[in-house]
């Protein structure tokens, strides 16, 4: 008799059908070390044919499917339900010619977001998205958990750069919609409805995508001052007077002190300060002269420093984007990653501490975001045996503001207990019709958003 894995070795080939416990270890766990699972076996398809023919094999046997693409997800998304076939999309690396009349491109669900930025400035355009884990994941996961990143406020979340989508159904059905009409009105948005589905309704294997223009004047300043209520007044007044203005970035003392400790970078000011917002400026010619004269104009600079040639811009980003890895450094940590209507923001970052202590007097709270969307990431170090007392505590008091208990990362194993605080019953409803319409035997990533 001829074996699920013989059968998927006969669409993919034999040596794209991992077993091996040592090959496929890496597969099984998250980035942070927190989500584990142990997979029947990893599946890595060329091609949407062979993607087809998998799910297929997989529809025809009830085996559950894993989805995973560069595995940097921060919700345990990628991590396979025990026993799942773990199907890797990293193999769909196609990135097709730049349409440079519409300012578009198609690309496999594998290419990483390093690899698209690399192809289309080389023809003048960029992607609207950006942040750390650039190296890595992959344009297919990014749409799958709608990211958001360091440039939402020019240019929105990844949903607002998908102009179409190519998708495997779980009985291994292709759906394609990529011709990338900006103007397209003609029933549900099925793109749209696939971004953002965490893998949950179909398995995404193209994606056409909206390009920006490449601006390679670039100035960046990082601003010292005293509190969140500070920052946000600065990021008001940066909006209104610099039409430049792409990313705007909160992080605190204690956060900076890790990612020193990890980095051994300097200290970027000769007096330590409460609070620092990263501030990025960007258009075709150099912006700084008009970013000093805005935070000339305003009260809430304790101090700064700007830089615009590469090295400079690059040494202030490290401060931020060496976030993450600083505290996985320093431990496995309990992640949130939230939003607050932007007034509530200041407020809410004073309640944490102490909401976080009292569910757990031992953990370590380190708190940094993306400040215009009131996007707050919660890592909490050394809640030990209290992680989910932390994790209840967090969202509830998240949910009082009226925010949202996943602002970027989205909902996967990690928050899925905690959906109806962000969605109401009927809203909960109406996705599991969804989810009941295109998955009825729940294959695609069980246990994850919606369990
Ligand atoms: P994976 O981790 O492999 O998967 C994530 C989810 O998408 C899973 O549910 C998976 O099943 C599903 N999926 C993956 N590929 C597909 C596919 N082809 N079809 C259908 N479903 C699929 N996120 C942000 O939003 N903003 C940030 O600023 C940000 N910064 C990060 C920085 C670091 C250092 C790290 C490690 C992560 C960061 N992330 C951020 C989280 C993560 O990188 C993003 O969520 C990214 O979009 C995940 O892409 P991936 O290819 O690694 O997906
Ligand atoms: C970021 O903004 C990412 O750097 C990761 O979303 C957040 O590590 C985190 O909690
Ligand atoms: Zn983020």
């Amino acid at each position: 008799m001829t074996t699920l894995e013989q059968r998927l070795a006969g669409i993919v080939g034999a040596d794209h059908v991992l077993t091996d416990p040592g090959v496929t270890a890496s597969y099984d766990v998250d980035w942070t070390g927190r989500f584990r699972g142990q997979a029947r076996a990893v599946v890595r398809p060329a091609d949407t044919e062979q993607v087809g023919l998998v799910v297929a094999a997989c529809a025809d046997e009830t085996a559950a499917i894993c989805v995973q693409g560069g595995n940097t997800g921060l919700v345990g998304g990628s991590v396979p339900a025990d026993g799942a076939i773990l199907l890797s999309l990293q193999r769909l690396t196609t990135i097709e010619s730049v349409d440079v009349v519409s300012a578009q491109v198609t690309v496999g669900a594998g290419v990483t977001l390093a690899a698209l930025q690399q192809q289309v400035r080389g023809h003048g355009l960029d992607f609207g998205v950006d942040f750390a884990a650039r190296q890595s994941c992959t344009l297919g996961g990014m749409a799958a958990t709608n990211a958001g990143g360091e440039r939402v406020l020019r240019y929105g979340t990844t949903r607002a750069q998908v102009l179409g989508v190519e998708a495997v159904l779980a009985d291994g059905t292709v759906v394609s919609r990529l011709a990338g009409l900006p103007k397209d009105n003609t029933g549900y948005d099925v793109v749209s409805l696939l971004v953002g589905s965490e893998g949950t309704l179909g398995v995404i294997t193209k994606l056409r995508l909206r390009l920006v223009p490449l601006y390679t004047g670039r100035a960046i300043a990082l601003i010292a001052v005293e509190d969140t209520a500070a920052a946000v007044a600065l990021v008001q007044s940066l909006r209104a007077a610099l039409p430049s203005l792409e990313a705007a970035e909160l992080f605190f003392a204690d956060g900076l002190a890790l990612v020193r400790d990890k980095t051994g970078l300097a200290a970027p000011f000769a007096e330590a300060h409460p609070a620092y917002l990263l501030v990025e400026c960007a258009q075709r010619t150099d912006p700084s002269d008009e970013l000093l004269a805005a935070l000339g104009e305003v009260a809430e600079v304790r101090d700064a420093t700007v830089a615009t040639d590469v090295r400079g811009r690059h040494a202030l980003w490290a401060y931020r984007e060496s976030h993450t890895e600083a505290i996985n450094a320093a431990g496995v940590p309990v992640k949130l990653d939230v939003a607050v209507p932007l007034p509530a923001l200041a407020d809410c970052v004073a309640a944490l501490p102490k909401t976080i202590a009292a569910a757990c007097p031992t953990a370590r709270p380190i708190l940094f975001g993306h400040v215009n969307e009131g996007n707050l990431h919660v890592n909490v170090l050394d809640a030990l045996d209290r992680a989910e007392a932390v994790e209840d505590a967090v969202l509830r008091l998240v949910a009082s503001y009226g925010g949202s208990i996943s602002a970027e990362h989205g909902v996967g194993r990690a928050k899925r207990a905690w959906l109806e605080l962000s969605r109401s019953a009927t809203e909960i409803e109406m996705m599991r019709s969804i989810k009941e319409a295109l998955d009825p035997r729940g294959l695609l990533n069980p246990g994850v958003l919606l369990g």
